[in-house]
């Protein structure tokens, strides 16, 4: 029976053991210019025994930014950032890949380029808050337009110039961010599809910007160097769908035709519970491929769900956030640090580069 800390092929990623770092946003990018730094390079870095590195949320375009500090790839000085993350990372032996994010709705006019409204499939606002910069503090998100039919193409070709630059900024993969009530997940989902053009109506309609999405992303990478992440029960950024075992079902049927790395499933809704057993085995059924298992999980269970083959790999959040080393305390059973929710979001060193690693705390 499989172990966590046995390597696998996830597509053509190469990794020494299961457990994989989630992507965690920490809104700590240069301010103005939301481009990685060296201290990124070095949070990631501290984490380079993880089987895997999927990199923080970042940004696609100006237009998907939805929250202060969070990190792009759509500039020179951001492929400059990452550029340094990458190396970093395998400098110290990991492996990195990026997701790539558009926020859609979930965002603010003081984030977005010239004050505007935010973009979406329909113009519906989220029940939801985000984190903005002037001044730095909560604010309901904005009222999104939503997108003409003859924008899609160039928002298509933002997904296609991000791929490029990850590329070019030297990481092992991309994550496509289909998850968590953001943008692509705006157009999948019909409580916030309203579209009466080929993108909305019936599945196979709401699911095509996903599709055609992984279209442009494969054109840049191998497929066996792309995963995607879904979470078809999460009620996070106010997201809802009158059937989501149908609607999913959908799109996880497509996948299947691409030969992706992975997929990247949020089991339940983050920080508030899982959905049940049965219903993951059934979604997880329908994948053909490589399946990474995220949300809530321990050492303890995550052990269980790769020795029955429930999942290949594991993805864990919070705790690599107070554990770079925790590859090793999971498998010599070392106690885990606490996080300080307070010092997640924002901030500098304290909190992101400071945590402990085995020796020091022994
Ligand atoms: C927490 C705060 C801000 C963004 C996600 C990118 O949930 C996020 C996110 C999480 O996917």
């Amino acid at each position: 029976m499989p172990t966590l800390f046995d390597p696998i092929h996830l597509g053509e990623l190469q990794l020494p053991n299961r457990i994989v770092m989630a992507p965690l946003t920490r809104d700590r990018a240069t301010p103005g210019v939301d481009a990685p730094n060296a201290l990124n390079a070095e949070y990631y870095a501290q984490r380079a025994t993880a089987g895997l590195l999927i990199a923080e949320a970042t940004q696609i375009s100006p237009e998907g930014k939805g929250y202060a500090w969070t990190p792009g790839i759509y500039s020179d000085a951001q492929v400059e950032g990452w550029t340094q993350v990458t190396q970093a990372v395998h400098g110290a032996g990991g492996r990195i890949v990026l997701q790539l994010w558009h926020v859609g709705r979930i965002s603010h006019t003081s984030l977005q380029p010239g004050g505007a409204a935010p973009v979406s499939a329909s113009a519906i606002p989220a029940k939801a808050k985000v984190f903005i910069e002037n001044p730095p503090s909560f604010a309901d998100t904005s009222t999104p337009r939503a997108l003409e039919l003859g924008e899609i193409p160039r928002l298509i070709e933002d997904y296609r110039r991000a791929a490029t630059n990850a590329k070019a900024a030297g990481f092992d993969g991309i994550e496509l961010h289909a998850a968590n009530g953001y943008l692509l997940q705006q157009f999948l989902c019909d409580g916030t599809n309203r579209r009466t053009d080929e993108y909305g109506g019936p599945v196979a309609n709401r699911a095509r910007l996903i599709l055609q999405v992984l279209d442009a992303l494969t054109s840049v990478w191998e497929p066996g160097r792309v995963g995607i992440r879904l979470s078809p029960w999460t009620k996070f950024g106010d997201i809802s769908d009158s059937d989501p075992a149908a609607t999913f079902g959908y799109v996880i049927g497509e996948l299947n035709r691409y030969g992706l790395a992975y997929l990247h499933m949020i089991e339940g809704d983050t920080g508030a519970g899982r959905a049940s057993d049965s219903e993951i085995a059934a979604m997880r059924a329908l994948f053909i491929g490589p399946y990474i298992a995220n949300n809530g999980y321990d050492g303890a269970m995550a052990s269980e769900r790769v020795a029955s083959g429930a999942a290949d790999a594991v993805a864990f959040g919070r705790p690599f956030i107070a554990n770079p080393d925790l590859v090793l305390r999971l498998r010599t059973g070392a106690p885990l640090n606490p996080g300080d929710p307070s010092t997640y979001y924002g901030g500098g060193a304290h909190g992101y580069t400071d945590y402990p690693f085995l020796a020091q705390a022994a």
